[in-house]
């Protein structure tokens, strides 16, 4: 096996265009092999957070007026660092945060063509002309940027979750403050240190470490912050919203999912349950868009669950460097207690056990569980809330319209998935779903990065994120009159 290099990164903030030590430290760890120290971490205080915004606030006048060129030139020479370097970058992510080599290396090169993408974006903010109601007036429509954007990201997509919220900030002329997750600073940093070297005035982009209770909690409170992008859990996305309303800034949230994936009588067994090992286990479950629900049809029901539980078995689930592995570990211990505990609810509320759940011991000591399902009734924990694990439960359904009601039957609307060959079926569910994403005969957990994302209720709040629909959040509309 591949063993990770010892190398110990030393992450420092970057605040106004230089390089700061912390006020404190920290330690992210790699949660295959926990003898492992990933790097040592500067961590701020609600002052030094205080530094980094007033940065971003100076640098924002400047910034706002560069060419659109000039930020997609920026733009571009830090995707083509991030695509040149993808197999470093992901070699790190997977060390820090656990996902398997490909997986992390797939997502390294993610983040390298949303900043491209981004990029093509700056030239094209644009806006509209329409005719006045009153003869000889002229009105136009333009989107002009923000102002400070205050970035707050969760550890599960270390790399691509900060691209697709800085690119665009930057792209459209606003300031960031970014803030990534407790578990991987070291992302975050190689991250900035890439950006860093683009040559953008000092203080259009800072990073700032630390925990969310004392940098998060300053970001999103500070009166200078007048947009806050965050993605994480439900309980600080509230507090996100909440902060952000009391002072009006502008807030996109984008929190959990409980994401059903249907299979109908009628659909490709093997597809099915292709889509459902990979929504539902793949990244060991640690996707907001995973396939935690399985609805599935009767009369495939038993088969269904009998091929799905074959192939779990069949996952090889390790440390992340290792070749051939499906499933890498848990992020890190308080996870994998909580997907210990919602697997013993699942128990205790009477949820019928198929497969895994189970603490696996490796060579080297980690957080590393087996994939779990159950079969379970709608009321039951395990179908209603959110796990953020490789577990996974089968709902029987008698038939596509009541498929469709367990599938809408739950607090969450981010995206849903259906396998069927029939396209009557396939249409209205797409349209009949209450959520932001539908897939059809695919998993629910793989995007693409130049189209929307995001969904309802639950699990998201305010304009969506990626593609040209990033602009929205990003930018403030003015309506110029004019008398000639
Ligand atoms: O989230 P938090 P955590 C869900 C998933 C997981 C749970 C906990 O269910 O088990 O969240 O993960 C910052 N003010 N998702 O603890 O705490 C924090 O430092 C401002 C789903 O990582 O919400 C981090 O940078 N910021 C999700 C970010 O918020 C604060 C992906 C997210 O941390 C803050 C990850 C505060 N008061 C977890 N407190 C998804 N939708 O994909 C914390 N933060």
């Amino acid at each position: 096996m591949k063993r990770s290099p010892e190398v110990q990164l030393s992450a420092r903030h970057y605040i106004n265009g230089r390089w700061e030590t912390g006020v404190t430290s920290g330690q992210s760890l790699n949660p295959s092999d926990l003898r492992e120290t990933v790097a040592e971490y500067a961590r701020a205080d609600r002052s030094q957070t205080e530094q980094a915004v007033r940065a971003a606030a100076d640098a924002f006048r400047v910034w706002s007026m560069t060419t659109p060129q000039r930020r997609a030139d920026a733009l571009d020479q830090i995707g083509s660092e991030i695509l040149a370097r993808k197999d470093e970058l992901g070699l790190l992510l997977a060390r820090e945060e656990g996902k398997t080599l490909p997986e992390a290396v797939a997502e390294a090169a993610r983040a390298g063509q949303i900043f491209k993408f981004f990029a093509g974006e700056a030239l094209r903010v644009g806006g509209e002309s329409v005719a006045s109601l009153r003869p000889g007036v002229h009105v136009d429509i333009t989107r002009e940027p923000v102002g400070v954007a205050g970035l707050i990201t969760p550890w599960n997509f270390p790399l691509a979750i900060p691209a697709w919220k800085i690119a665009p900030a930057l792209a459209c002329g606003n300031a960031v403050v970014f803030k990534p997750s407790e578990l991987v600073p070291a992302c975050g940093w190689a991250l900035a240190e890439i950006i860093g070297r683009a040559a953008l005035p000092a203080g259009t982009f800072n990073l700032v470490m630390g925990s969310g209770r004392e940098v998060g909690q300053a970001l999103i409170e500070h009166p200078l912050v007048d947009a806050l992008s965050f993605t994480g859990s439900a309980a600080t996305g509230e507090r996100v919203l909440q902060a952000a309303a009391a002072r009006r800034a502008k807030v996109q949230l984008e929190m959990g999912g409980k994401n059903p994936l249907v299979v109908l009588a009628d659909a490709d067994l093997e597809l099915a349950v292709d889509c459902a090992v990979q929504g539902a286990f793949f990244s060991t479950g640690q996707r907001c868009t995973a396939s935690s629900r399985l609805i599935v049809e009767a009369p495939v029901h038993d088969a269904f669950v009998a091929r799905l539980k074959q192939r779990m078995a069949a996952l090889k689930v390790g440390h992340a460097l290792e070749p051939g592995v499906d499933i890498g570990p848990v992020a890190d211990r308080a996870q994998l207690e909580e997907n210990m505990a919602a697997i013993a609810t699942a128990r205790e509320e009477g949820a019928e056990h198929v497969y895994g759940g189970d603490l696996l011991q490796r060579p080297s000591e980690g957080h590393y569980m087996s994939p779990a399902l159950f079969l379970a009734q709608p009321n039951h924990r395990i179908a209603r809330e959110e796990i953020f694990g490789p577990v996974a439960c089968v709902l029987r359904a008698d038939d596509a319209e009541h498929a469709l009601a367990l599938a809408n039957d739950t607090p969450f609307g981010l995206c849903a998935g259906i396998c069927t060959n029939s396209l009557r079926h396939a249409m209205h569910f797409r349209r009949h779903a209450r959520v932001g994403m539908t897939m059809v005969n695919l998993p629910t957990a793989g995007i693409d990065y130049h189209v929307p994302f995001g969904g309802r209720k639950a699990s998201s709040y305010g304009a969506r994120e990626q593609g040209r629909h990033a602009a929205e959040f990003y930018t403030t509309v003015k309506t110029g009159y004019m008398r000639a």
